[in-house]
Parts: structure tokens; sequence; C-alpha cells
């Protein structure tokens, strides 16, 4: 049976598509040890069973927070085969903030474009085929609420079950790129797989104390050298840096591709 994770921001519409993918398949219980509540459920496609898990609502994935945390290890921990990120458009930089984390931890990600009925209302225009091709990922839009685009994104992932995909490389600034490498060498040569390196980089910089209990004290000393030059070269705290990184590359990808009347922009602020 295959398994999918929907994550995204509380409010993006996660649980209504939840329910509209499982209907009354569903199951509500607590994540292991916490309060927070879990909820599983199914449907079925094409005969097969499709296990689908509603995470709890993020903006990011640190290790702050408990929702965080239970969001985070189980997309790297129980490897979904298709992690589904649903992004409410009418708020589209902060909801592409987690886009990014996604995109540079899991293969086979799936963005869903919710709220399509609000950003239409509002003037929003968004290029999904240009976004499509920027991210290496399929976009779906849908009304959550109406059920629209539903069936579209029970086709796509099943195609994506047949057809593992890694979505493309974020580029940030050529100044972070240089320590972002530095950083990565240090944990391939530590054994960290490939495809952690870039995402396990990064939560390094920020400061992730999960991340550092898992890596050697040899090489988390260099990694520390490297973090202290950066905070040098960027006079900045290094989570801050992150941060900034990913919304200079955000604030690119929405001038590029989302046009919106000058008053949504102003609402937004
Ligand atoms: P979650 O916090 O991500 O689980 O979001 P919910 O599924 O609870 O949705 C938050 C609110 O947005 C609810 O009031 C939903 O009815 C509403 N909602 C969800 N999807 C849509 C949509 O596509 N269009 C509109 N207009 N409202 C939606
Ligand atoms: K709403
Ligand atoms: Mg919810």
């Amino acid at each position: 049976m295959s398994k999918i994770a929907l994550c995204g921001n509380p409010n993006s519409g996660k649980t209504s598509i939840f329910n509209a993918l499982t209907g009354t398949r569903q199951h509500v219980g607590n994540w292991p040890g916490v309060t927070v509540e879990k909820k599983e459920g199914h449907y079925t496609y094409n005969q097969e069973k499709i296990k689908v898990v509603d995470l709890p609502g993020t903006y990011c994935l640190t290790a702050n927070s408990i929702d965080e945390r239970i969001a985070r290890n189980f997309i790297v921990e129980e490897m979904p085969d298709t992690t589904i990120v649903i992004i409410d458009q009418t708020n589209i930089e902060r909801n592409l903030y987690l886009v990014t984390e996604i995109l540079e931890m899991r293969k086979n990600v799936i963005l869903v474009f919710n709220m399509s009925d609000e950003a239409e209302k509002l003037g929003i225009k968004i290029d999904y085929n240009g976004l499509k091709k920027e991210f290496g990922v399929p976009i779906i839009k849908t009304i959550a609420t109406k059920k629209e685009g539903l069936n579209e994104l029970k086709s796509e992932i099943k195609r994506m079950e047949k057809n593992i995909k890694k979505p493309n490389k974020i580029e940030y600034s050529q100044k972070f790129e240089i320590f972002v490498q530095k950083i990565e060498n240090e944990l391939l040569n530590a054994g960290v797989k490939k495809g952690d390196l870039r995402w396990k980089t990064l939560k390094l910089i920020e400061g992730d104390i999960e991340i550092r209990e898992n890596i050697n004290s040899g090489t988390l000393t260099k990694i520390d050298l490297i973090i202290s030059e950066l905070q040098r070269a960027f006079k900045n705290d290094p989570g801050i840096v992150v941060s900034e990184e990913r919304y200079k590359y955000i604030a690119k990808i929405v001038k590029k591709y989302v046009k919106r009347p000058k008053e949504t922009i102003r609402l937004s602020d």
C-alpha cells in the first residue's frame, strides 16, 4: 500500500483535502508520546489502496516545536511515497517558505495550489507552468471545499508512484552557496547520504539540535568553524541568513510567476 503525507501551513486547507480524499475512511488518534492529533485515512484508486496522513500544520520544519518535529520526522523517517504540500495561494510568500524546505528534503513532491476560488476573487494570477518548470514537480490547482481538482490530484499521485522524481535544486546566492558547499563536503566525508546533504546543511546553519546530535564531534567542530566564517561574512545570525536566503529566492520567483493587483499586495503586507 502506498503512503502519502499532506503538509502545509495552518489553514492552507490540509484537512479539507484530507477529507475530500478519504471521506469517512479515516481514523483520528494521537502521535506517539504527545497529545497532538494524528489523522490517518485511506482511499481506493484503480483498485489500489492509498494511505493518507494529515501532518500538523507548520510554517517551516525546524525542530523548534512539537508540530514541526512531528511533521519533519514523519517526512524524513517514515518516507512517504509522495509528499504533498498544500498551498494557500492568497498567501503565497509565506506558504512557499515551507515548499523550499520540502523540495530540499524529498523526492516525489506534489504542490497543491489550493484556495483557487479565493485567489481568483483577489485577482491573483499565477503562471503554474512556469512554477512547475522552476521547481521540477507537478502542480495541481484545487478548491478543496468544492472537491475541485481532487481527481487530477489522485491521478497525479498514481503517476508519481511509478515515476520517482527529484525536484530541481533551489539555488541561493553565490556568496551563501560557497558555505553550503563546504559543509556538504564535511557531511559527505562523515558518511551522510547524498540526498540528505543539502537540507541537513541548511538545518545545521540554523543551529538545529536534532541534526547536530547525529553528527560526530570531529565533523561538528569543522562545521562550526565554517558557520562562524559565514556569520562573519554576512554579519548576521546564521539562522537569519538562511531565512533571508529563502525569502530572497521566493521574492525572485514570485516576481517572475505571480501577478497581483496592487491592492492585494498592500493587504498582505
Ligand atoms: P488546515 O488548517 O490546513 O487543515 O485547513 P482547513 O482544511 O481546516 O481549512 C481552513 C479553512 O479554509 C476552512 O474554513 C476551510 O473550509 C477553508 N478552505 C479550505 N480549502 C478551501 C478552498 O479551496 N477555498 C475556500 N474558499 N476555502 C477553503
Ligand atoms: K477561510
Ligand atoms: Mg487541519
